[in-house]
């Protein structure tokens, strides 16, 4: 049995609002599932599991049916999917009501719901939201066999779950890792984490959707086989976004000049990919009069913003000069000169603190 497990994948959203690529951005989401979809169907796998937030916002009749004829073109496929907290299912919502006429089950609200696929000898269990929050452990207590259920005994089992913060149905891990589940299909968390090698993993969104998500995104591929002790399970995290957010951080150096500065910038970019979203990050010392402006780059390239974390870079000589009759003369005074590193960091935080005491008096 061949699976993909994905989620979080937020169709439908416009991702950095108000920037030049915002609306392309919010398209690539799009290509990017079709992209995925195109994937399953070179993998020939069997079983696509959806951990959530599929859409951005609760899908309206016409987003179901566009996403109905994308799933008819995966031939014996199977997906299962279960609504996040922004595509939750509330009752007679579109999602709620409609009937998919591909192999697609959304998998219900309140109690937990089971979908047996006998022809995979698999079982996958799993709650959607029915609202934007829910403050309660909704998966902490379930276990493959479920109260006036059938307990499909030596079925590959499988969880799919949504949440892991405080308000988004907190997740016990080392009691999910306990339930008994073969695979536990987290999702909502962007950041992908592999709580336990082919057990439980949070997949992580199928693209970074905010500059918050640093890094690569992708998905998993898993093959389960079963043999005489039971089943194996083999699984794999695959990057696969089209591009990342990226924080650039910049050492700035007094004498520095605007075309160094962006010079140094634009090499960076270029040998870490220009397909990327950055945020730059300036740091170090700056010169007083410098103000760095790197408009140019911001037309050619996807920056998100411009962080300007320097410090000004004092001139000692001229500072102990004015100020050789007072406290901070003679603080300079007695410590330069001496050219070890603590001595120099005192100095450095000593005259920092002293002059921003006197910005306050
Ligand atoms: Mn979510």
């Amino acid at each position: 049995m061949r699976f993909m497990h994905i989620a979080d994948v937020h169709l439908g959203v416009v991702p950095d609002k108000g920037k030049p690529w915002s609306k392309s951005r919010s398209k690539e989401i799009y290509s990017s599932f079709q992209r995925l979809l195109d994937t399953a169907k070179e993998e020939k796998i069997d079983l696509l599991l959806i951990a959530g937030d599929l859409f951005h916002f609760p899908p309206t009749m016409d987003m179901l049916r566009e996403l109905d004829a994308q799933f008819m073109e995966l031939d014996h496929v199977t997906t299962v999917l279960i609504a996040g907290n922004h595509d939750y299912r509330a009752k007679g919502s579109p999602l709620d009501r409609y009937e998919f006429q591909s192999d697609t089950v959304c998998l219900g609200t309140g109690e937990a719901k089971q979908l047996v696929l006998e022809d995979l000898h698999t079982c996958v269990t799993g709650i959607s939201y029915d609202r934007k929050e829910i403050v309660e452990g909704i998966y902490d207590d379930l276990t493959p066999s479920l109260p006036g259920k059938e307990f499909y005994a030596d079925y590959f089992q499988i969880l799919l779950a949504h949440g892991g913060d405080s308000r988004h149905s907190p997740l016990d891990r080392n009691r999910l890792l306990r339930s008994g589940f073969d695979y536990i299909a987290l999702g909502h968390i962007h950041k992908p984490e592999m709580i336990k090698m082919d057990q439980m993993i949070n997949v992580g969104s199928l693209e970074p959707i905010d500059y918050t998500d640093t890094g690569e995104r992708g998905y998993v591929i898993g093959e389960a086989e079963r043999t005489d002790t039971g089943w194996q399970l083999h699984t794999e995290w695959r990057a696969f976004s089209s591009r990342q957010y990226v924080d650039l951080n910049i050492e700035i150096e007094p004498d520095m000049t605007n075309y160094q500065l962006q010079k140094q910038i634009q090499e960076r970019m270029e040998a870490m990919g220009t397909e990327h979203i950055y945020r730059i990050i300036l740091r170090g010392y700056r010169n007083a009069a410098f103000q760095a402006d790197l408009s140019s780059l911001m037309n050619r390239y996807r920056i998100y913003e411009v962080l300007d974390k320097t410090q000004e870079a004092y001139d000692l000589e001229q500072l102990e000069e004015d100020n050789a009759d007072n406290l901070l003369g003679q603080y300079i005074r007695t410590l330069k000169g001496q050219e070890d590193a603590l001595h120099r960091q005192a100095l450095e935080y000593g005259v920092k603190a002293l002059l921003r005491c006197r910005e306050t008096e």
